[in-house]
């Protein structure tokens, strides 16, 4: 059955592939899975429709079938436990794949998104100009902790995972920032995700529907 996920139907990031439902499109790419995309508006978002799949009233949620899902580190794991290619089959080297999906999510996330979200919505207050050197550090903290352990490697245990997936999609909200390029090694990780095949497909898919909705307007 071919899953269906949301997306925003006008996305803020303007294509960048910021948004959540990039890391979902990612992962049903590298597994080959195909998909078809609802694109939804704001206010859709918050209407009871949505809200049946999606308690926040966010995207991406994620169908297929009788399922319903929501959270893009769960549906990553949904689609990486139901095909092969995103988790190892050893358990153990399984287990630490996942607890790099965690980490990625609610270790190295939450500075990330703390540190975007004041740039969007407190870049005028008077407040901001002296709180901005914390955000930052606080990211460079994680990144620095990254670096060390990722070393020379490729990936961050072994083989390309779920783990790199997601940990590659919250590192690329950063771009805009210039930490990226104090950590060389951090920077050639993301490069590597991005020339993925998968990566660069799922990419141009939310580049497509941004440019289309551009054209409407
Ligand atoms: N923890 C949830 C998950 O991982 O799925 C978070 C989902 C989430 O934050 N969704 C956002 C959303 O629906 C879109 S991705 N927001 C609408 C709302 O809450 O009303 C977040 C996002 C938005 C914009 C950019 N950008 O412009 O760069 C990047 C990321």
């Amino acid at each position: 059955m071919t899953p269906t996920i949301t997306a925003f139907e006008r996305s803020p990031d303007r294509g960048r592939g910021l948004a959540r439902d990039m890391r979902v499109r990612w992962a049903l790419e590298e597994v080959g899975q195909p998909y078809d995309v609802r694109l939804v508006s704001f206010q859709a978002m918050k209407e009871p429709a949505h809200l049946t799949l999606h308690p926040f009233g966010q995207i991406p949620t994620y169908e297929e079938g009788d399922l319903a899902l929501f959270e893009s580190g769960a549906i990553v794991l949904h689609i990486a436990e139901c095909h092969a290619g995103l988790l190892p089959e050893d358990a153990h080297a399984r287990a630490r794949a996942i607890s790099w999906m965690f980490a990625a999510l609610a270790t190295v996330e939450p500075p990330i998104v703390e540190l975007s979200m004041a740039a969007l919505l407190e870049r005028d207050k008077a407040w901001y100009g002296e709180r901005l050197p914390g955000l930052r550090e606080n990211v460079r903290k994680r990144l620095g902790e990254l670096s060390r352990r990722l070393g020379d490697a490729d990936w961050l245990d072994g083989g390309f995972s779920a783990g790199d997936l997601l940990m590659v999609s919250v590192l690329l909200r950063l771009r805009s920032s210039g930490i990226l390029d104090e950590y060389a090694n951090i920077a050639n990780y993301v490069a590597r995700g991005e020339a993925r095949p998968a990566y660069r497909s799922a990419f141009a898919a939310q580049l497509a529907v941004f440019t289309a909705a551009s054209k409407g307007e």
